[in-house]
């Protein structure tokens, strides 16, 4: 299990060039076959509160060019991890910390951390895939009302809405997301990753490719020692232990 931590506390763990550097290192560590689930966490108060306004201070560059460089291949290469990634959300998650926050398989969220689209607070349209998480994971309607009004939701607000699947006691959030991990970092992670391909393309697919894509991902898992050690423990009544191979 690999634990990522966005380490600016002083600014809520804001994105500054430098950071950036560091999270595109720290996504091409967990793309070892050896990393069978990824944590990713905020240092401090605040889990990720986006971009550093301080960098325009001066006037706003070319953002797209600074959406393209940075944002959009972390996004890109954290959503295609093929291992289970949990968001441990300890704090506010805002702008393109809440996106990426989104872009993981599952988020737990400290009871007293909250969210914030933030982008329209300053006149931005959502960006790094916010539009295209949080409508999967909201729907139409719930997405808009949001993102268009860039309102703090709380925890037990998230949570309601499904946006994350536990609410956790604040000193108790490492713990259970540590806990979490190595309970999905023991599954048949091959699996795990083919399953994450799998409902990523259903959302685009008609039924007739869905099946297709079904059918050609079983014909690899068949051919895993995941799979032959899961019928083997079930055969002989005890329970499999997965490698990940
Ligand atoms: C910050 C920030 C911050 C610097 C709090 N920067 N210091 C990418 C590329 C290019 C263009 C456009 O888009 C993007 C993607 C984006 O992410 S755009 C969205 C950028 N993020 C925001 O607009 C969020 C701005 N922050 C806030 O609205 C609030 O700070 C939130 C709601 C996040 C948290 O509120 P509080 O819990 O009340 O904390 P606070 O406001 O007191 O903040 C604590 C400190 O963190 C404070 O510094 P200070 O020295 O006064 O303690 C803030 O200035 C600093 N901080 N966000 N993005």
């Amino acid at each position: 299990m690999l634990t990522i931590t966005l380490n600016r506390p002083d600014v809520l763990n804001a994105f500054n060039t430098a950071m950036h550097e560091g999270f595109r290192t720290a996504l091409k560590e967990a793309r070892d076959q050896d990393v069978r689930a990824v944590v990713l966490t905020g240092a401090g108060r605040g889990f990720c509160v986006g971009q550093d306004l301080n960098e325009f201070r001066e006037g706003a560059d070319d953002v797209g060019e600074r959406l393209r460089k940075n944002y959009n291949p972390s996004v890109l290469a954290l959503r295609t991890l093929d291992k289970p990634v949990l968001a441990a959300v300890n704090g506010v998650a805002a702008g393109a910390g809440l996106a990426l926050a989104c872009a993981c398989d599952l988020r737990l969220s400290a009871a007293s951390a909250t969210f914030v689209p933030a982008f329209v607070n300053i006149g931005l349209v959502p960006d790094t895939g916010a539009t295209y998480f949080v409508t999967r994971l909201l729907g139409y309607s719930r997405a808009f009302e949001w993102l268009c009004s860039g309102r703090r939701l709380s925890a037990a607000d998230a949570h309601a809405w499904g946006l994350v699947l536990e609410v956790v006691e604040d000193g108790r959030l490492a713990e259970r997301a540590a806990g979490l991990a190595a309970t999905l970092a023991a599954l048949p992670t091959g699996a795990i990753g083919m399953t994450k391909r799998l409902l990523e393309r259903a959302a685009l697919s008609d039924l007739a490719e869905q099946l297709e894509l079904e059918a050609q991902l079983q014909s690899v898992a068949v051919g895993s020692e995941d799979f032959r050690e899961g019928v083997s423990a079930f055969l002989e009544k005890r329970e499999p232990r997965f490698t990940g191979r």
